[in-house]
């Protein structure tokens, strides 16, 4: 006799979890990617921006692991939902029927996964479309279900065939649990440890280094996981609204003339404060030269980026045919890391992070206004970076004394505005003293300023900066969200002054 719906409901909870494992650990070994992953690329871009505003706030970095942490659990109830219906219909009718009523789910999922998800994640009936084709993309889903409809059934045959003993069964279940576990821990370790976080209530507080190193370098993007693209395998194309799309291996394009450049990268999503900026020494071919080589023909509006996690952006053709827009494969004298898009990057100038797309895979000229992954949820598509400026030093914490001189200083940036003029004030902004620009970097690279302060009464300051960009546009005081244009306002810090040692 078949165990009821509750006893299907704990066997499908554990059958989706097995299914889950396999899924995870299968992942890279096959190319294809979690149904979790599919389906967040199709929700988060259509989350409401003010939903997803709140998300942030409430989350920060977070709100990624939280969204695939509130997926896991969706599909265990899922599974455990499944499991009960199975074991519901089959109730009282001997294992027989409990088997034909889970081949009947399993097909079911076959059917909705390969007929409905896949196409709507654009991946075609079965994965066909997909860059991994539908052979591995079936079997990848084949072996889910089998799995899942495996261990759903165990419960059941356990009764029906073996009616040992409970000590036994107990035992067996216990070390099928051990199993299972071993199989999890590793699995799970690994996939937390390969997540993208974005790191957003790091304080960003001392000086940073002119050039930031590739660990301190901000990461952000879309995905749990980043791709690991194989450089060897892959290809750079050309084409669309061109005289003669071409396609490049990166052998190709490392055996171009390098050209070699500072630029500063900014997330959208940096806040007043925030440490959601570094400054790299980038090595690559200028995007103009490759549209150049294919000859863009008339009425080009924009060139569309598309890469291999599923990201699109798009540049206006004057942005990407502008000297400073660099495929960039090579950070601070090394290969690109994955986590910085290996193998090729772009990078543009005055424009925020999001339109500098990681792991490219082709180049596309086309002759309308293209919305990117975040401009379809609402951020801005012009995205032209905002004044920022920031105080580093003193730290919050530096103890400070009547009479005694200390450094204030910071940084400051506006794209490949530049920077004119940076002002710092020790009253909250009631009266404001310039300060010191140190070097130019160059063109697109944010500027550190500097500040010599003698505190002269005890109590609590907040010292306050403020920029000019190149143009001439004074930063502005009224703050905004980063949501949608990119965060302003003015950076202050509060410290506290002792009076002088006697
Ligand atoms: N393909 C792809 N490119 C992407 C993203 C992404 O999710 N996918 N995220 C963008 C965002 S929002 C930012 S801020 C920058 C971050 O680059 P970094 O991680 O190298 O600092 O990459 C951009 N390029
Ligand atoms: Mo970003």
């Amino acid at each position: 006799m078949a165990p009821d719906a509750r006893g299907g409901y704990r066997a499908g909870v554990t059958a989706a979890l097995a299914m889950l494992v396999w899924m995870f650990a299968a992942r890279d070994w096959l190319g294809v990617l979690t149904p979790l992953e599919l389906v967040a690329d199709q929700i988060v871009p259509r989350i409401p921006l003010e939903l997803f505003r709140a998300g942030i706030e409430a989350l920060g970095g977070y709100a990624k692991i939280a969204t695939y942490a509130v997926g896991l659990v969706l599909t265990l109830l899922l599974g455990g939902a499944l499991g009960g219906a199975v074991y519901r219909l089959a109730a009282g009718r001997g294992a027989r029927r409990l088997l034909a009523g889970d081949g009947i789910a399993v097909l079911g999922l076959l059917l909705l996964t390969g007929l409905v998800l896949l196409p709507l994640a654009g991946d075609g009936p079965f994965g066909a479309a997909s860059g991994v084709g539908a052979g591995r993309t079936v079997l990848y889903y084949l072996i889910a279900y089998l799995l899942y409809a495996v261990v759903l059934a165990l419960p059941a045959l356990e009764t029906s065939v073996a009616p040992a003993d409970a000590g036994r069964r107990r035992l067996l279940r216990g070390g099928g649990l051990l199993l299972v576990l071993a199989a999890v821990g590793p699995v799970l370790v690994r996939a937390v440890q390969g997540m993208t976080v974005t790191n957003l209530d790091r304080a960003a507080e001392g000086m940073p280094k002119p050039i930031t190193p590739v660990g301190p370098f901000y990461n952000v993007s879309k995905n749990a996981f980043d791709p690991r693209v194989d450089a060897e395998t892959w290809r750079l194309r050309i084409g669309g609204m061109v005289e003669t799309p071409f396609e490049l291996t990166l052998d190709e394009i490392r055996a171009l003339p390098p050209v070699e450049k500072l630029h500063t990268l900014q997330c959208i999503s940096n806040p007043v404060g925030g440490n959601l900026i570094g400054n790299g020494d980038w090595t690559g071919v200028r995007l103009r030269d490759l549209l150049d080589r294919a000859g863009v023909r008339d009425g080009v509006i924009d060139i569309k980026i598309e890469a291999e996690d599923g990201y699109v952006d798009s540049i206006p053709l004057p942005k990407a045919m502008e000297e400073g827009a660099l495929l960039a494969y090579e950070m601070n004298g090394a290969p690109l890391t994955y986590k910085h898009g290996a193998p090729l990057r772009l990078l543009v100038p005055n424009i925020y992070g999001m339109k500098n797309v990681k792991w490219i895979t082709g180049i596309e000229a086309v002759g309308e206004d293209v919305r990117g992954y975040w401009q379809r949820q609402g951020w801005s598509d012009v995205a032209t970076y905002q004044i920022m400026s920031q105080v580093r030093v003193p730290k919050g914490d530096d103890r400070l004394s009547v009479g005694q001189p200390v450094q204030v200083g910071g940084i400051a940036f506006a794209g490949s505005r530049g920077i004119g003029a940076v002002e710092w004030s020790a009253d909250a902004g009631e009266t404001w003293r310039a300060a010191e620009l140190l070097r130019d970097m160059g063109k697109d690279t944010w500027r550190f300023w500097q500040a010599a302060w003698t505190p002269d009464f005890a109590g609590e300051y907040a010292l306050t900066v403020r920029a000019t960009d190149g143009d001439g546009t004074l930063q502005t005081r009224e703050s905004a969200p980063t949501l949608p244009d990119g965060a302003t306002g003015y950076h202050s810090i509060t410290v506290r002054v002792a009076a002088a040692a006697v």
